[in-house]
């Protein structure tokens, strides 16, 4: 018999059919962040272009809407973490701290999605399983988990650099009988950690930001560190109205500064040396910065990166800090037995969180020592002992700056896949272009200074070329650009050159070589060479007829 109310409704129908018919774009971009935003802002109100943002989540802001853990405060000052294309945006937005805390920062990506009309060309919710490059039709087609079909000329990837969660595979997590969590996945309706025992897995910026934070609310924590880390305090504080009016009124000088400095943050780094000045005079100079905290801290001197005996030095005046501020000698000890030089690592920034040692009921557990074994039903056991724990929080990091890319199973020209274009690690040119995948475009993919840079500048250089880059193509009949194999070649060399004259690659384990993910390849992933000579390189190339890059009609 037919029952009526199993009948598929017109709606039914209809969703089934845009299931599988493919709606047609000039570009996809997948993610709704920093990036994405500003992507699909350039591209259909800049250049008239139809196009769609695909984002996993429901609802935009892509790391700031992952990592909602406590404490999660961007690095950078307020005032530059920023987007700077809009001067009425720059003027209308105001920042309430030096740091912006994440809900802020999702509350202005949210108020620039209204202001810009974003929303509309934004569909969440939709994760992108893989893309195929046609060539004959050259057109990309893009697959969602839900079985949607897209398809476009030009294909953009603006899926963050630290967005990939890494949870480390550790025997016994499917056992633990509290809760665990991973900091950048972190559930939308919070914690309680009041009356909790709670255990944190990892010291890097994350768990240097949300220690102190959960310490304040549990009944017991434990730290369990691999690997010490410096930290320099934040000093955050409300800002001024006077700070609040300058950073307006010298919006374009700030601009200048930061597009034209190493690290796009908005202070320069001192051209003098470590050994330029005396002790006293280099100790009064520490102690000043100390005072005003935060990232211009390793910007004193110019050799701080670049020399191993000037690193010491600025090394050992932060363990002599962290001595000062933690009580227990043996606290202090593990703490400040760092072994590897100061900034090759990405440097935390922190509120109290060397001061968070003090406390009775904080302990912090040497686990380079006595490794975690696995994960019981009631805690975590070292080599030494069982830790009772009601709460578990990875503070473990990200399959950073490849991993949210592989995830997605992209295809270029010729049936060539990303991931075994890159099974050696990432090759690409600029970090902008992958040869073999034309018309598809990395925003601060692997190979440029992104991770190493103040983000939001970074990503509105990429934003840009890649929007005058689509720009050109259609005013001159381009139909397909692409990296030529040997300038990927020597690009990659370019980037390892650029990290071996510094010292970043002597920390070993870091997640900019990819050491934090077991069996991922060891290459170091930024572009070391300073976000200015970055930008210099780019426009070069880019004026001298886009050397590097094949451009096709
Ligand atoms: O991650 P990390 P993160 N067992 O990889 C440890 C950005 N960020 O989330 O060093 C035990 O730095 C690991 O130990 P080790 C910023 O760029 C920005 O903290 O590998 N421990 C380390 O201590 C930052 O660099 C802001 O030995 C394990 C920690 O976990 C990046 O995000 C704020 C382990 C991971 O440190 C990543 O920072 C916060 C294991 N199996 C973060 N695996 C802003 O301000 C890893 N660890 C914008």
């Amino acid at each position: 018999m037919l029952n009526l109310e199993e009948l598929p409704t017109g709606q039914d129908i209809m969703a089934l059919a845009a299931s599988v018919v493919a709606q047609e774009f000039d570009a996809v971009i997948i993610g709704a962040g920093f990036s994405g935003m500003y992507q699909l802002l350039s591209l259909r109100d800049k250049l008239g272009l139809k196009a769609r943002v695909l984002e996993a989540a429901d609802g935009l802001g892509g790391t700031w809407y992952w990592n909602r853990y406590p404490g999660a405060r961007c690095d950078s000052e307020s005032h530059s973490y920023s987007y700077y294309f809009s001067k009425e945006l720059l003027a209308e937005w105001n920042w309430t701290e030096r740091y912006p805390e994440q809900p802020e920062i999702l509350r202005y990506l949210n108020h620039v999605a209204d202001r810009f009309d974003l929303r509309r060309d934004i569909q969440l919710n939709t994760r992108v399983k893989s893309a195929r490059y046609d060539k004959a039709a050259n057109r990309w087609t893009v697959t969602t988990e839900q079985g949607e079909i897209f398809q476009c000329t030009y294909f953009i990837t603006a899926v963050g650099c630290l967005s990939s969660a890494n949870v480390p595979k550790i025997d016994g997590l499917n056992d633990f009988g509290g809760d665990w969590y991973h900091t950048g996945q972190w559930p939308h309706e919070g914690v309680d950690f009041t009356g909790k025992r709670v255990g944190v897995v990892g010291t890097g910026s994350t768990g240097i930001q949300a220690i102190p934070v959960i310490a304040a609310q549990a009944k017991h924590l434990t730290v369990f560190q691999r690997t010490a880390n410096y930290s320099i305090p934040a000093r955050n504080a409300p800002l001024t109205e006077e700070f609040k009016r300058y950073a307006k009124e010298h919006a374009n000088d700030i601009h200048v500064i930061m597009n034209s400095n190493t690290n796009a943050h908005p202070f320069y780094i001192k051209s003098r040396s470590v050994f330029d000045v005396s002790d006293d005079e280099r100790e009064q100079i520490f102690e000043a910065a100390w005072a005003k905290g935060g990232l211009a801290f390793r910007a004193e001197f110019s050799d701080t990166l670049l020399d191993a005996r000037a690193n010491k030095v600025v090394a050992d005046f932060i363990r002599r800090k962290i001595r000062a501020i933690v009580k227990d000698e043996t606290t202090a000890e593990l703490l400040a037995d760092i072994d590897h030089p100061f900034a090759a690592k990405r440097p935390p920034v922190d509120s109290h969180y060397f001061e968070t040692y003090n406390l009775p009921h904080v302990d912090l557990v040497n686990i380079r020592k006595h490794p975690i074994e696995r994960i019981t039903s009631s805690g975590i056991k070292t080599a030494e002992k069982v830790y009772p724990l009601d709460i578990i929080v990875f503070a473990t990091g990200f399959d950073a700056m490849t991993g949210s890319l592989l995830k997605i199973d992209i295809e270029g020209r010729d049936g060539l896949r990303l991931k075994d274009a890159w099974h050696a690690g990432p090759r690409n040119y600029l970090g902008l272009q992958v040869p073999g995948f034309p018309n598809m475009f990395t925003v601060t993919g692997p190979g440029s200074p992104s991770v190493l840079c103040n983000m939001p500048p970074a990503i509105e250089h990429h934003v840009d070329w890649i929007t005058n880059c689509i720009a050109h193509m259609r005013e001159h009949g381009v139909r397909c650009i692409e990296a030529d194999d040997q300038a990927a070649h020597s690009w990659v060399l370019e980037v390892n050159e650029a990290a071996n004259s510094t010292l970043l690659p002597s920390a070993t384990h870091s997640w900019y070589l990819g050491a934090n993910v077991p069996g991922k390849p060891r290459v170091f992933m930024p572009y070391a060479g300073g976000f200015a000579k970055y930008r210099k390189i780019v426009e070069e190339r880019t004026q001298a007829g886009y050397q590097g890059f094949s451009l096709s009609t």
